[in-house]
């Protein structure tokens, strides 16, 4: 991120139209990014923007700057890498609950273990979007969904329980309701150092009918408004995660700054001058290929 920049909202415009259902969550998410952005001075040149498959990703060619969509829940892997290889670029990734919880959760529960310096950003509206409505593994139990007609019947995921509890350096949720809080969270992501994970509750209008925006409206609160709320208290936070029914907490859960990003970490690479990018160079692959030519 270069400082002094003269980073604006136009920077990050794209005109294709927007394909999403009215009302779609996902056009908040959309503007309180480019707003966090703009704001961080996260300027198009010095950003990357991992898109995954879904609803969430289709937005990846309505936004401006370097973008890359990739395959249904494989999203965090790439960002990682590109996160590795070139510190001077701020890395962001995007997924839906379907794709980051069911076909890739493997890899967003290494990405908490390494401490990867970048932010992932969960859709979670509860179900599979784009493929219309079928039943993810955050749909509540006993919904009726398309591909479930007679209700869920597998247990629900709780995203912030299972990554409060691999120790991560950074958790936090809000609500695509609410631009200006989904703003403020989103940039305090950005300028986290190791791997920020923010949930975004998305209001479906199509398929979830069940937890629309008035029903978040009606439940959440900012967990600074607690008396003494210490975002540094993991515990504290793991409490205060738990009910996703009646009173929800949004806002930065849980933040430890003291833990070291994953290349301040490891051992070879702490009296590097240079990114890994900058030490790609050219080889010759000849001698492998003749072991498959004898
Ligand atoms: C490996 C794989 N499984 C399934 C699909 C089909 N598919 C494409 S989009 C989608 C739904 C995406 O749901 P989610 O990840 O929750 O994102 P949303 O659309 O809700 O934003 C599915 C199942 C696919 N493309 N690849």
């Amino acid at each position: 991120m270069s400082e002094n920049c003269s980073c604006s909202f136009h920077d990050y415009y794209s005109d294709n139209i927007y394909t999403w259902c009215t009302n779609c969550g996902n056009y908040g998410i959309h503007a309180a990014v480019k707003r966090a952005l703009v704001a961080e001075c996260c300027e198009p040149k010095d950003t990357l923007l991992c898109f995954d498959i879904g609803c969430n990703g289709n937005g990846s060619d309505k936004i401006g700057g370097y973008r890359y969509h990739g395959l249904h829940g494989r999203v965090i892997p790439v960002a990682v890498g590109a996160a590795i290889a070139n510190r001077r670029v701020k890395v962001l990734a995007f997924g839906g609950d379907g794709g980051t919880l069911g076909e890739g959760i493997n890899h967003l529960i290494h990405a908490v273990r390494g401490n990867y310096n970048m932010t992932f950003i969960l859709h979670n509206n509860l179900n599979y979007g784009l493929t219309q409505g079928q039943a993810s593994p955050t749909t509540k139990l006993e919904m009726k969904m398309n591909s479930s007609p007679d209700g869920v019947s597998s247990t629900p995921l709780h995203p912030a329980r299972m990554i409060l509890s691999l120790n991560p350096t950074f958790v936090a949720r809000t609500f695509s309701g609410d631009i200006n809080h989904m703003t403020e969270v989103i940039r305090r992501g950005v300028r986290h150092q190791g791997f920020s994970f923010i949930e975004i509750y998305q209001n479906c209008p199509t398929y979830n009918k069940a937890t629309p925006h008035q029903w978040y409206q009606d439940r959440i609160y900012d967990v600074s408004t607690l008396p003494d709320y210490n975002a540094r208290d993991l515990n504290r936070a793991r409490e205060v995660a738990e009910d996703l029914e009646n009173k929800i907490a949004v806002g930065v859960l849980y933040e430890n700054p003291d833990e070291p990003e994953f290349l301040k970490r490891v051992a070879n690479r702490q009296n590097a001058t240079t990114e890994l990018v900058d030490e790609v160079k050219p080889g010759s692959i000849e001698s492998i290929l003749n072991r498959f030519n004898q």
